[in-house]
């Protein structure tokens, strides 16, 4: 048996015996549905451009047509795109823990609405949504589908302009998001990064906190991190190739 199947085997067990697992996904979980991830260089036209530098305040400020141009195309990719066996895997295990009397937390980074659509409950939004927009001025939500692009930056009633619900980076995280975050993973025995760089604060934290606090913990991605040589079982591939794998060990979908 090779090393990678002892290790899918022995991830799969672990799995198993966890009675209450924390998930937390980033955008390499969403790459196998034809998204960029942040680290990648991206296809066509926003190669020319750093996500680094237009997911910021100061980049909106400066230029938010341009930012707002970005958004649009990202949102209409991520609209446009599928959920990948990765993201039904996740969802599938998410509902066979709920039936154990077992819990799951799933936090995602990402904010393309792929785990919802996959079937995917309760999904803790770490960095906000591309799916829902507010005024600059007034802060009042506007669900996306009530928005219309025919002007880039898109007036607000109240005479600011409309932003997407997404965090960017310099900007404080949703407090009702970090604390999900922080009481699962004081909770979890099991923490599972999936598809992330483990580089973007505070998330890159987490897998960490969740070990001081004596969870096992697993990583699945396609490339090695600064979490894998600390990690209990590192998985290193697709996740919509190893997630499938792992649920097929459990018996689940
Ligand atoms: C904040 C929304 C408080 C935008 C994003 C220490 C503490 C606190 C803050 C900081 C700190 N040090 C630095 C900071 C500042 C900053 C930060 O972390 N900077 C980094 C770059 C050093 N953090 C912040 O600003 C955060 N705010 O902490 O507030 C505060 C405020 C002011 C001052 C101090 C503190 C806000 C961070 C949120 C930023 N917004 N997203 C948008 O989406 O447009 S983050 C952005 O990066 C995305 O959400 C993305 O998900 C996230 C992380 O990236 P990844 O998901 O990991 O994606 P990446 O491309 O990097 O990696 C993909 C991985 O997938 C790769 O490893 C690849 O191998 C793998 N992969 C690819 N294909 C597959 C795969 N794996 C499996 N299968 C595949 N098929």
């Amino acid at each position: 048996m090779t090393d990678a199947s002892t290790n899918l085997k022995r991830a799969a067990q672990m799995i198993a015996d966890a009675r209450s697992v924390v998930i937390l996904t980033g955008a390499g979980v969403s790459a196998e549905s034809g998204l960029a991830t942040f680290r990648d260089p991206e296809e066509g036209h926003w190669s020319k451009y750093d996500p680094m530098q237009l997911a910021t305040l100061d980049a909106f400020n400066a230029d938010p047509e341009l930012v707002t141009r970005w958004y649009h195309w990202r949102f209409t990719r991520a609209r446009d795109v599928q959920p990948n066996p990765g993201h039904f895997a996740i969802a599938a295990l998410q509902k066979h823990k709920a039936e154990q009397a077992q819990s799951l937390t799933l936090i995602t980074q990402n904010v393309d609405g792929l785990h919802q659509r996959a079937g995917a409950a309760d999904v803790v939004e770490l960095h906000g949504t591309i799916h829902t927009w507010r005024c600059t001025t007034t802060g009042k939500e506007t669900p996306l589908s009530e928005l219309s692009f025919d002007t880039f930056p898109i007036p607000s009633a109240a005479g600011g302009l409309m932003r997407p619900c997404i965090v960017w980076f310099g900007e404080m995280l949703p407090q009702e998001a970090l604390e999900r975050s922080f009481g699962a993973m004081a909770e979890c025995d099991l923490f599972i990064s999936i598809g992330t760089s483990a580089t973007v604060e505070p998330a890159a934290s987490f897998l960490l906190a969740a070990k001081g606090n004596g969870a096992a913990t697993i990583e699945i991605n396609r490339d090695p991190t600064p979490n894998t040589s600390i990690v209990d079982v590192a998985l290193q591939g697709p996740s919509g190739s190893i997630l499938p794998l792992i649920l097929n060990e459990l018996g689940i979908g």
